[in-house]
């Protein structure tokens, strides 16, 4: 079984990260999302987020592609996640092309393209108008 691992704040979803979760799925057959929990993006990316982790996580837990969530508690973790889950692929968007160029010595490293149109900070924006 190939295992895949992504990682990210998946808030307020929205069709780019589906297109991230399905092109993360088809790089194996097992893909694990590393949700990242409501202190670390508070602490370490300054994000407020507006769905709470426990809420993210059951939104990504009912995407087809995804097929375990835990949590992203720092930016160490990484590598220790690629080991205990035996990981062999590791995929995230471009937005973060080399940024974890570090794991390629543990598992494969693919990042993907994002899908331009639409961010969070958009719908927020367009909301806001
Ligand atoms: N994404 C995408 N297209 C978009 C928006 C996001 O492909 N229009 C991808 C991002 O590139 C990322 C994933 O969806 O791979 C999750 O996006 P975020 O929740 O914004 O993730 P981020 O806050 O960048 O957290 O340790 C890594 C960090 O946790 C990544």
């Amino acid at each position: 079984m190939k295992k895949v691992i992504t990682y990210g704040t998946f808030d307020l979803l929205h069709y780019g990260h589906i297109n991230l979760l399905r092109r993360a799925k088809e790089q194996g057959d097992y893909l694990i999302v590393a949700l990242s929990t409501d202190e670390f993006n508070w602490n370490e990316k300054q994000k407020k987020c507006y769905f709470t982790y426990e809420e993210r996580k059951q939104m990504l837990e009912a995407i087809r592609y995804v097929d375990l969530v835990i949590p992203e508690e720092n930016w160490e973790q990484k590598k220790e996640d690629v080991r205990e889950f035996r990981i062999d692929t590791f995929v995230m968007g471009n937005d973060w092309e080399g940024k974890f160029d570090f794991l390629k010595e543990y598992c494969d490293v693919v990042y993907l393209s994002r899908t331009p149109e639409i961010s969070t900070t958009q719908i927020k924006d367009d909301l806001g108008k």
